[in-house]
């Protein structure tokens, strides 16, 4: 049967017209004199899903006839961001969707806002990988995204009495057109219980594995369209669900309560994001939700594997599969039971099998991040799993030995298993055992990660090693984030732009000329006019859009140091307080980002932050001269609101702290002149834009250890620098509220502990922020600088980045950019 086109994907006036009339009244039985709102958004939704899904379906046909190898992305974590807008974009719908509903008195823009985001992730990595599926989709390789459909997501945050308050996501509580159930590719998913041996025909030795529970894993489908792309991405997400026949034979037993038990059991697996970034809790739940979505996955790729007519042996030619962290590690082990238990495959080719499929991609070097699974824990809730781990470690460790004999040292290093204590599995050794191809997200986190956490990996397989640094899809986070901008690059660059971003060179020669310049200012102008109003509304304070627009947001957590920045900001206060004429350009000081619930130093961060701002935009001295915002509840949709207004980036991790990040991509690429460290991808961003038109201060990663190592003494710092002494002593002085001990812990941290050396990077970046206040009071200058930001930035286009993943990782082809 042939994929007909009609007129639910037409794209006349009338087509479009009439699906969206249909899908109102036919597919939401809605009446469209009563239609809300939120109806009309639904029914849009649909038009538009129609239009990806059938592009999906044609590109999957293709694909399976042409036998290409196809890209599956395991990650436990995905943030897509609201998808309408973007759909709009990528098929080159908007104005003729906008018109459509004019015609009717609908107002595009209303229908926007009535979509909540999928919040499925906690910041960088998952969005990271929505980049790439974007990307993926956009350079013409088969991928699908496999990960978990959360009922719930990242909690919501608002802010009361300066507090974080965490409040409950309901994504999908007014329905979400995005996603397609698909009952046909449900999976069993099995825990506990024990294994045992059998032989088969052949009188071979088999294992069998008797769980004690099984679950049901439900596909839901999410088209992921591509920029000017017939290609399709699909993510697919897997609910728990309890199995039928389970509850029923307790049911029909009349233990109706043990039934209901175990229906909920069943489902709370999927149920929760974990809200906790960059660090790893041993919990059991956990576990069972990376094992969930990776068993569901590879069961289901075996099953398309199979619709292909291909045996399993050839799984590592048909899906490269690469782990986003360890969090999908488990997988490793999972191939090879599916197939050597289950599909009779001999160890020695099914090893080969599975290292030929994975590769992996390590987000950290922080250590408290790096996961390690209890063995009791795995023994007890994958005994076959175990088996193999350790089956995999013996043939490892004897290779080890065979390449340094007598180095036992090395070999407990090398170990899957961390026996210096109560035994652990470590999921990083598993991963790269594994995998193909092991790699970090910036040239510097990739180095260090050869020097230090994978050091021993590296000295055995140096080819293994590789660096891809990441990149930021120019679609989201420049286009529909800043259509203003847009217009401009448009004209300078060509209407393709965001399909070829290093396009953007031709912008350079346009920063010496002042026309242009003003052009450019205006289009900022307006961004930080449009953020302002937020701003307003969101916080009830009123801010200067003229002044510098001075932005950090990102996850709250002391190795990014807000509390640095707002050393500075209430070092200015200060100054400004002794010297009402000193010489300070307007600034306004934005923050956003999420705590961790349970974190208490970064909710603290938090308190310190709208505490200054309670005390500086009130102060009639200050005059409105300098403001401090703490905007509320940082996710995808925000972030395009406030990249676009930024004039100053501030990325101040501690060097080598960093993996990566993404923000500072972002922001660059919407013209921001960044301030920051020598850490993650800044140092290529440096590189990139040229280093006079970047603020760089603070230590470098090779200085860190050695200062750290050296007895580094944070109290010192404060002894012998006076405005570092009163900047530190305003904190407990009891100006910033009325309870003198709230921040205490912040100074008694820094004072004694100061793990992330704020002390000492503190001059430094109080120089680098005079040179920032200096060059925005010449704004031609500024300009200029703003501009050669966006023009040198169009390597850190996600598109570079998947581009770089086929060839050196993936080994698949990628479509060539048009001339
Ligand atoms: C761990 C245990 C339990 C629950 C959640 C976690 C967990 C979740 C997310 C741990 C780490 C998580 O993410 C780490 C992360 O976002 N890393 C960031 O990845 C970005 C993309 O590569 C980089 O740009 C950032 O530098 C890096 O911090």
């Amino acid at each position: 049967i042939p994929i007909s086109d009609s007129i639910r994907t037409g794209i006349g006036a009338d087509d479009l017209r009439q699906a969206f009339l249909d899908n109102l009244v036919c597919a939401l039985g809605r009446l469209p004199a009563y239609s809300t709102r939120h109806d009309h958004y639904l029914a849009l939704a649909m038009t538009v899903r129609d239009h990806v899904m059938r592009r999906g379906v044609r590109c999957f046909e293709k694909g399976d006839n042409l036998l290409v190898r196809r890209v599956a992305y395991f990650s436990a974590e995905f943030l897509p961001g609201p998808h309408l807008g973007n759909h709009l974009l990528n098929l080159g719908l908007t104005e003729s969707i906008r018109k459509m509903l004019d015609g009717l008195g609908i107002n595009l823009d209303d229908l926007l806002a009535e979509e909540e985001e999928p919040g499925l992730g906690n910041g960088g990595l998952g969005r990271l990988a929505s980049c790439y599926l974007d990307s993926l989709a956009t350079v013409g390789v088969q991928s699908v995204g496999y990960g978990i459909r959360y009922e719930f997501g990242i909690f919501d945050q608002t802010i009361r009495d300066g507090w974080q308050i965490q409040g409950t996501d309901k994504w999908l509580h007014g329905g979400n057109p995005w996603e397609v159930h698909r009952p046909g590719a449900v999976q069993d998913v099995m825990f506990g219980g024990h294994t045992e041996p059998w032989q088969d025909e052949s009188d071979s030795p088999r294992k069998r594995w008797v769980p004690s529970i099984v679950i049901r894993g439900e596909a839901y489908d999410t088209p992921i369209s591509g920029y000017d792309s017939d290609t399709c991405a699909l993510m697919r997400l897997w609910k728990a669900e309890a199995v039928e026949s389970f509850d029923f034979s307790a049911f029909n037993h009349g233990d109706y309560d043990r039934a209901v038990e175990q229906k909920v059991a069943s489902e709370n697996l999927s149920k929760v994001l974990y809200p906790n970034d960059e660090l790893h809790r041993g919990k059991e739940l956990r576990l069972k939700q990376q094992y969930f979505f990776t068993c569901c996955a590879l069961q289901d790729m075996l099953r398309i594997l199979s619709l292909r007519g291909a045996p399993p042996e050839s799984f590592h030619s048909n899906w490269a599969v690469q782990l986003n962290d360890t969090h999908p590690a488990i997988a490793v082990a999972e191939l090879m039971r599916l197939l050597v238990d289950q599909h009779g495959l001999g160890w020695d080719v099914a090893w080969k099998v599975t290292r030929s499929t994975f590769s992996y991609t390590n987000h950290t070097l922080l250590p408290e991040a790096l996961e390690r699974w209890p063995v009791d824990m795995i023994g007890g809730l994958l005994p076959r799993h175990l088996e193999i781990i350790y089956e995999i470690n013996a043939r490892f460790l004897d290779e080890v030995r065979a390449a340094f004999p007598g180095d036992d040292e090395r070999l407990a290093r090398l170990s899957l298993i961390d026996e210096s204590g109560p035994r652990y599995v470590r999921m990083a050794n598993l991963a790269c055992v594994g995998s193909q191809t092991v790699n970090g997200v910036a040239e510097l986190h990739s180095k260090l990660l050869r020097q230090t956490v994978l050091a021993d990996f590296a000295a055995l397989w140096p080819e293994k090693f590789t660096n891809v640094t990441n990149g930021v899809t120019p679609r989201r986070f420049v286009a529909l984030a800043n259509p203003g901008l847009g217009k401009l690059l448009a004209k300078v660059a060509g209407k393709n732009w965001p399909g070829d971003l290093e396009k953007l060179h031709k912008l350079e020669p346009h920063a010496e000329d002042p026309a242009f310049r003003q052009e450019w200012r205006e289009v900022k102008l307006s961004n930080k006019r449009h953020l302002a109003s937020l701003i307003a509304e969101r916080t009830g304070i009123e801010v200067d859009p003229t002044s510098l627009f001075d932005v950090q947001v990102k996850r709250i957590h002391e190795y990014k140091r807000q509390h640095l920045n707002l050393l500075h900001v209430l070092t200015l206060y200060l100054r400004l307080k002794k010297d009402p004429k000193a010489e300070v350009p307007a600034r306004t000081f934005i923050f956003g980002g999420k705590a961790a619930p349970g974190y208490f130093l970064a909710k603290r961060i938090i308190r310190l932050a709208t505490a200054a701002g309670e005390l500086i935009n009130h102060d009639r001295d200050i005059a409105g001269r300098i403001k401090v915002v703490f905007f509320p509840d940082f996710n995808v949709r925000n972030g395009q609101s406030i990249y676009p207004a930024v004039d100053l980036s501030e990325q101040i991790s501690l060097a080598g702290m960093e993996a990566s990040g993404t923000g500072n991509m972002k922001m660059s690429l919407n013209g921001a002149l960044t301030i920051g460290t020598l850490d993650g991808a800044n140092v290529e961003i440096r590189e990139a834009v040229g280093e006079e038109n970047f603020f760089l201060f603070g230590l470098n990663a090779a200085e860190v250890p050695a200062l750290k190592h050296g007895g580094y003494r944070p109290r010192d710092r404060y002894e012998s620098d006076p405005l570092l002494r009163e900047v530190i002593d305003f904190l407990t002085s009891g100006a910033l509220g009325e309870d003198r001990d709230l921040f205490q812990p912040l100074v008694d941290n820094l004072l004694y502990h100061d793990p992330y050396l704020l002390l000492a990077d503190y001059r430094g970046y109080l120089n680098a922020q005079q040179r920032v206040s200096e060059l925005w009071m010449d704004p031609e200058a500024w300009t200029r600088a703003s501009i050669l930001n966006t023009a040198r930035m169009g390597r850190f286009s996600s598109d570079r980045s998947i581009r770089d993943y086929c060839q050196r990782v993936w080994k698949v082809n990628v479509k060539k950019l048009k001339k």
